[in-house]
C-alpha cells in the first residue's frame, strides 16, 4: 500500500436525513474508484458499508464506517454515517475527523428535519461541504424544486455546478456548468450539450461565477471588466470558495442508476479541502488552556481516536485518525489522555469490515488497530516526550431510559460484561442500577438504538434481554405522629419467644430520608436487644403498608417495651419491632410519594404551544421559557412517570427537531386518584405472583 503526503488524503463524513442515500452512493463511488469489484445493494444487505447484521436486518445505517479508496493520485478515507437521529454520536464523532462534508438531499423528499440537523452540525463544526442532490431517477424527483428549498433554509451560497439531463424515469446525465459539457451514463461519456437546457445553464452558470469571483481581489476585478475567467481559474476560485465556507455546490445524481458519482468524484478530489488544511484543537495541560496544531508530517505522533468496536471474536477495535507524525506496526505509543504506555500491533486501513494491513499511517490518514488495552474513544495517542491532548469529542447526553431485563439465569451472569462492552462502543449509551427499584436501566438518544443495542447483546455476547419501560421508584410516608405496639409472644415445647415495642413514628420534611432512634430508659429492652429492634425497624422501612414501596421520610423511635429472662432473643425483637412499625405505618394517614423531575426541552419555537399544551397533559409546571436564534428552551417540573418515553412524544410532536433532558428532583406526594391506581396495579402485581 502506498503512503499518500498530507496534501493527498480526503477524510470525507457522509450525512443526511436516513434514508437519502449514503450508503449506496458510497458503495457506487467505491466501486466506480475501483476499490470494489461488485456492486452491492442495501436492499440484499450487501454494501461494503452496511455489513453488519443489525443493519442488514433494519435496512439502516448503525454504525460509522470507514471507506477507504483512491481517486486520481489521492486516498479518500470516506466516512459512512447513520441518518438515523438515534445514533448521533456516531455523526458526531465522524464530523470530528474530517475536514470535508457531502450532504445529500433526496431530490423527491427535498430539505427534511435530519438535513437541518446535519446541516447545523457542519455549521458548528466550520466544515466546508458538498451538497450532492440523489435519487434524480426517483418518481417525483424536482431537482430545481430542491434547490430552492436548500437556498430558502440555508442561504444563497448554495448553488449548483451541475444540472441534471432529464429527471426521474428520463434522468441520463449531468451538464458541468464550469466546463458547459454534458455527460451521461455511469461511464459519465461526453455527449451533446442539449439545447434544451441553455439557458437555464447559462442563468446559473452567471450566478455560480459571481460568486466565485468574490473570494478572490484579482478574479473579482477581471469579472468586474467583463473578462472571461479561464476555466482553471473558476476551478481554483471554486476550490477556494468550498474550502472557505463562501461557496457550498450542489450536484446531483442516482446512486441506483450510478450516474454522477465519476464528476462527484472529482469534485471531491477538486474542491473539498486536504487533510493538510484543517488544524485540530488541542487541551493543554492547565486545565482549559486550549490551542492549536497544525496537521504535520515532521512532527511526533498525535492521533485522535473517534471509534472503538467490540466484538467477542475478533476482539476490540480501535480507530484513529492520525494529525501529526506517525503510527508504524508493532510500535508503542503513548496514550496522553490516560498517561500510560500502550502496545501497536498490526495497523490496517478499512472499507467496512474488510480489513489491509499496513505497516504505517501518516499525518491526515485514518486507520484502525485490534487489541488496545488502555484506549478508549475521545483519547489521544502521542509520544511520551511531547504528548499533546486533543479536544475530545462532545456525545448528546442520553435521556431514554429503558430498564433491561435478562431473560435467564445464563443470561443474568453475563450481563454486566456485555453491557460494560456496548457502552465503550457507543458513548452515548450509559448503564446505571436504579436501587429503589432494583432495576438495570439502559439510557440512550431514542428507542431504535436501544433495540438495537439489545439485538446486538444477542448476537455477540449471546445474552438475552426483554427491554421494557422503568418501573417509577414510588416511596411511602405517613402525614401524622402516631404511636404503636407490637408484643411478639409464643409458647411452644421448650422455651418460648418474646419481644415487646413501643415506637413513635414521626413525619419529617421531604427529602430527609429515614431515621432509627432509642429513648428507652430504664432498662425496659435491654441495651443489647435495642440493635435488634433498630434491624427489624430498617427491614420494614424496605416496603411500606400503600403498595410496598420503600418507606421514607420518617423517623422511628423505640421508647420502651418489655422483656422475658428466658424467652427474649434478637430475633424476637427484631419481629416486635418491625411488627410495630407495620402497624405505626397503617395509623400514620400513609401517603405514597413520586418522583418529580427538571425537564428542559429544545424545540423550534414554533413547537412552543404544543408542546406546552402537551406538558400540561402530564401534569407538568411550566417555570420558565428562553428564547433565542428561533429556539425556544422550556423548562418544567413533571413526574416522572409522565415523561417515561418522552423521547417518543418529543419525536411525534416535533418530527424529530426537539431534544431534552432530565434530571431528578424531588419527591411529592402522589394525587390521591393517581394513587388509587397505582396501588391497585401493585395489588394485582402481587395477585399475578400468587
Ligand atoms: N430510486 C432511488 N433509490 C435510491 C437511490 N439511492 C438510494 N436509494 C434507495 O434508498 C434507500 C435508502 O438508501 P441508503 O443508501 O440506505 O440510504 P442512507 O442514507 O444510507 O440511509 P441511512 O443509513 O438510514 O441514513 C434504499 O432502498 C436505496 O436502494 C437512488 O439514487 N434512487
Ligand atoms: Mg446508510
Amino acid at each position: 500500500m502506498q503512503q499518500y503526503g498530507l496534501e493527498n488524503i480526503r477524510n470525507v463524513v457522509l450525512l443526511s436525513h436516513s434514508g437519502a442515500g449514503k450508503t449506496s452512493a458510497s458503495e457506487v463511488m467505491l466501486f466506480t474508484a475501483g476499490a470494489i469489484k461488485r456492486l452491492g445493494k442495501v436492499e440484499d444487505g450487501t454494501t461494503t458499508s452496511d455489513y453488519d447484521p443489525d443493519e442488514v436486518k433494519r435496512q439502516i445505517s448503525i454504525n460509522l464506517s470507514l471507506l477507504t479508496c483512491q481517486w486520481k493520485e489521492t486516498k479518500l478515507n470516506l466516512m459512512d454515517t447513520p441518518g438515523y437521529s438515534d445514533f448521533v454520536g456516531e455523526v458526531r464523532a465522524a464530523i470530528r475527523v474530517a475536514e470535508g462534508a457531502v450532504i445529500m438531499v433526496c431530490a423527491a423528499s427535498g430539505v427534511e428535519v435530519g438535513t437541518e440537523q446535519v446541516w447545523s452540525y457542519c455549521e458548528q463544526a466550520e466544515l466546508p461541504r458538498l451538497l450532492f442532490i440523489n435519487k434524480m431517477d426517483r418518481e417525483n424527483a424536482d431537482f430545481y424544486k430542491t434547490v430552492e428549498q436548500i437556498q430558502s433554509k440555508f442561504g444563497g451560497r448554495c448553488l449548483p455546478v451541475q444540472l441534471p439531463i432529464g429527471a426521474q424515469d428520463k434522468f441520463e446525465g449531468i451538464v458541468d456548468l464550469l466546463t458547459m459539457k454534458a455527460y451521461t451514463g455511469s461511464e459519465a461519456k461526453e455527449a451533446e450539450f442539449p439545447s434544451s437546457l441553455q439557458s437555464q445553464a447559462d442563468s446559473f452558470r452567471e450566478k455560480l461565477i459571481e460568486a466565485v469571483a468574490e473570494v478572490d481581489d484579482k478574479l473579482i476585478e477581471k469579472y468586474l471588466e467583463g473578462g472571461e475567467l479561464s476555466l482553471e481559474e473558476l476551478g481554483n476560485g471554486l476550490r477556494k470558495a468550498v474550502v472557505s465556507g463562501k461557496v457550498v455546490p450542489i450536484f446531483a445524481g442516482s446512486a441506483l442508476k450510478n450516474i454522477g458519482f465519476k464528476l462527484f468524484l472529482d469534485a471531491i478530489h477538486d474542491y473539498l479541502p486536504s487533510a493538510k488544511e484543517r488544524q485540530v484543537v488541542t487541551i493543554g495541560d492547565s486545565a482549559k488552556k486550549v490551542g492549536r496544531i497544525e496537521p504535520s508530517e515532521d512532527a511526533p505522533l498525535a492521533a485522535l481516536v473517534f471509534k472503538t468496536s467490540a466484538d467477542p471474536y475478533v476482539g476490540k477495535l480501535t480507530y484513529f485518525r492520525v494529525y501529526t507524525g506517525a503510527v508504524k506496526s508493532n510500535s508503542q505509543v503513548w496514550n496522553a489522555t490516560r498517561g500510560g504506555a500502550e502496545r501497536i500491533g498490526q495497523l490496517f486501513v478499512l472499507r467496512g469490515k474488510n480489513q489491509e494491513p499496513v505497516a504505517e499511517l501518516g499525518a491526515g490518514d485514518m486507520g484502525a488497530v485490534a487489541k488496545l488495552t488502555l484506549t478508549s474513544t475521545g483519547d489521544t495517542l502521542g509520544s511520551q516526550d511531547k504528548p499533546v491532548k486533543i479536544a475530545s469529542i462532545e456525545f448528546p447526553e442520553p435521556a431514554f431510559n429503558l430498564a433491561v431485563h435478562p431473560k435467564t439465569k445464563a443470561d443474568l451472569d453475563k450481563l454486566g460484561a456485555a453491557l460494560s462492552r456496548l457502552a465503550e462502543e457507543d458513548l452515548t449509551l450509559r448503564v446505571r442500577r436504579e436501587f429503589d427499584t432494583n432495576e438495570t436501566i439502559l439510557s440512550g438518544i431514542g428507542e431504535t438504538q436501544l433495540e438495537a443495542a439489545a439485538d446486538k447483546m444477542q448476537r455477540k455476547f449471546g445474552v438475552g434481554v426483554k427491554l421494557e419501560t422503568p418501573k417509577v421508584p414510588y416511596k411511602e410516608t405517613i402525614t401524622v405522629a402516631t404511636k404503636a405496639e407490637y408484643k411478639h409472644r409464643k409458647q411452644t415445647g421448650g422455651h418460648g419467644q418474646y419481644g415487646h415495642v413501643l415506637l413513635e413514628l414521626e413525619p419529617l420534611p421531604r427529602g430527609t430520608g429515614h431515621e432509627f432512634a432509642d429513648k428507652v430508659v430504664g432498662g425496659a429492652i435491654p441495651r443489647n436487644y435495642i440493635p435488634a429492634v433498630e434491624k427489624g425497624v430498617n427491614e420494614a422501612f424496605k416496603e411500606g403498608v400503600l403498595a410496598r414501596y420503600p418507606v421514607t421520610d420518617l423517623r422511628a423511635i423505640v421508647y420502651d417495651g418489655s422483656f422475658h429472662p428466658v424467652d427474649s432473643s434478637e430475633i424476637c425483637f427484631k419481629i416486635a419491632g418491625a411488627g410495630a412499625f407495620k402497624k405505626g405505618l397503617a395509623e400514620g394517614q400513609p401517603i405514597l410519594l413520586e418522583p418529580i423531575v427538571n425537564i428542559k426541552v429544545t424545540i423550534p419555537e414554533e413547537f412552543t404551544g404544543d408542546i406546552i399544551g402537551d406538558l400540561n397533559t402530564k401534569r407538568a409546571r411550566v417555570q420558565g421559557m428562553d428564547a433565542g436564534g428561533g429556539i425556544n428552551t422550556i423548562e418544567a417540573q413533571v413526574p416522572l412517570a409522565e415523561v417515561l418515553r418522552y423521547a417518543i412524544d418529543l419525536k411525534s410532536i416535533t418530527q424529530g427537531r426537539g431534544g431534552y433532558k432530565i434530571e431528578v428532583s424531588h419527591y411529592e406526594e402522589v394525587p390521591a386518584h393517581i394513587a388509587e391506581r397505582i396501588i391497585a396495579a401493585r395489588q394485582a402485581e402481587k395477585g399475578e405472583k400468587g
